[in-house]
């Protein structure tokens, strides 16, 4: 008798605005559901909850927020969708996540006054994403998917920022990916990573991040 059913893949996608993450995420659950395996899309900030329509306000610039106290609600924002995340995966459901603790360590500490232990802390203890698909784009190629749009964050400068952050984030469980190519090519491409990420889960505990 088996003692446990297989449980779903935790997938994250991180990046900059305009690398074609929230593309990928739909295309990939679209393509997992098809082909029978159990997958749910999500996505941080959650702006449905209560923590989250603040968040929402915060990066529609239509409230000011000291930096420390909107790191903290990012994080919360994560924390409060931790026992949902941890059902649907043990019951099997992969999860497929728009961006995660690392946007929230990124963002953040791309801000000169706090630091990147600061920011992690609050995260330490999540559950830890079976692998992370970091896509990079060129400036160029970001610069022909359009302007960026008016919310807080959504500038050259800040982005690059980010993306030194993410580079110091990025550990053996990342697969970078180059997705300066056709939307296409690219989702097959990492329904490939994904297919294997699903297939070596099964057999390995979840995880907490940072611990
Ligand atoms: N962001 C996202 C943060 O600053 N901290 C976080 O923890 C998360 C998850 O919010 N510019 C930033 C990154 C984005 C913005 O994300 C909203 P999106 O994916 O553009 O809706
Ligand atoms: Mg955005």
């Amino acid at each position: 008798m088996s003692t446990s059913a297989n449980r779903g893949a935790f997938i994250v996608f991180e990046g900059c605005d305009k690398s074609g993450k929230s593309t990928q995420c739909s295309l990939l659950v679209e393509r997992l559901n098809r082909d029978g395996i159990s997958a749910q899309l999500l996505k941080f900030p959650d702006r449905t909850t209560t923590i989250g329509k603040m968040i929402d306000s915060y990066l529609q610039q239509s409230c000011q927020l000291e930096d420390h106290s909107i790191h903290l609600l990012f994080a919360a924002n994560r924390w409060e969708a931790m026992p949902k995340m941890n059902e649907l995966l043990n019951s099997g459901v992969t999860l497929v996540v728009d961006r995660y603790s690392f946007s929230g360590v990124a963002f953040s500490s791309a801000k000169p006054e706090l630091s990147m232990e600061w920011c992690r802390e609050p995260e330490r203890g999540l559950l830890r994403p079976d692998r992370v698909f970091y896509l990079t784009v060129g400036a160029e190629v970001a610069s022909q998917r359009g302007d960026f749009g008016a919310e807080r964050y959504e500038k050259k400068d800040f982005q690059a920022k980010v993306a030194t952050m993410f580079d110091k984030l990025k550990d053996d469980s990342w697969t970078v990916i180059n997705a300066d190519k056709a939307v296409t090519e690219l989702s097959n491409e990492i329904f490939e990573h994904a297919m294997n990420v699903i297939n070596s889960a099964q057999t390995e505990k979840l995880g907490k991040l940072w611990l």
